[in-house]
């Protein structure tokens, strides 16, 4: 894991312990792919005034990408995003009544003005949002570039040409 000060870090925020099931996904990919990362538990709604001071200071912090995972109305990524111009991709979790659909639409409909990067329901999204802040990285940082490439290429290899 990369620690320096200097190199960016991915900031894994959830609205509550019970998103931690699905976002442990993304810390997996993270890992696997040596990105440096936190992880935090922030809710909008329970913890306003923690959400407000994090997302205040996540540039400060030397955060490059945001991940958050939020369920049902889903408001945190959207909130963390107004507040911050670093990149926030939200993961919808899945919700007990309603499967995740609520989650995905207050994360996609964001109106115009403060975008939020919305990837699939649940674990792949937790894996894609993982892989996405990895191609955000990819761009300025050549060690994270070669890793992703490897895996992207290890991925393409493990595909058979014929079904058993
Ligand atoms: C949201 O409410 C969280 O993101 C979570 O997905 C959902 C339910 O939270 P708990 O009641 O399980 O703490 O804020």
């Amino acid at each position: 894991m990369r620690n320096n000060k200097n190199i960016s870090k991915v900031s894994i925020i959830m609205g509550s312990q019970s998103d931690y099931s699905t976002m442990k996904f993304c810390e997996k990919v993270l890992k696997i792919l040596k990105i440096s990362f936190e992880k935090k538990i922030i809710s909008a709604h329970r913890t306003p005034k923690r959400m407000f001071e994090y997302a205040r200071n996540a540039e400060k912090n030397n955060i490059s990408v945001i991940i958050a995972g939020a369920g049902g109305s889903a408001h945190l990524p959207g909130m963390v995003a107004a507040i911050t111009r670093i990149p926030v991709i939200g993961v919808p979790i899945e919700s007990k009544r309603l499967k995740g659909l609520d989650s995905l639409l207050s994360i996609a409909q964001m109106p115009k003005g403060i975008p939020v990067g919305t990837v699939a329901i649940g674990k792949d999204g937790a894996i894609n949002a993982g892989l996405f802040a990895a191609s955000i990285i990819s761009t300025f940082d050549k060690k994270i570039k070669k890793n992703l490439e490897n895996w992207r290429s290890k991925q393409t290899k493990s595909v058979k040409k014929k079904p058993k």
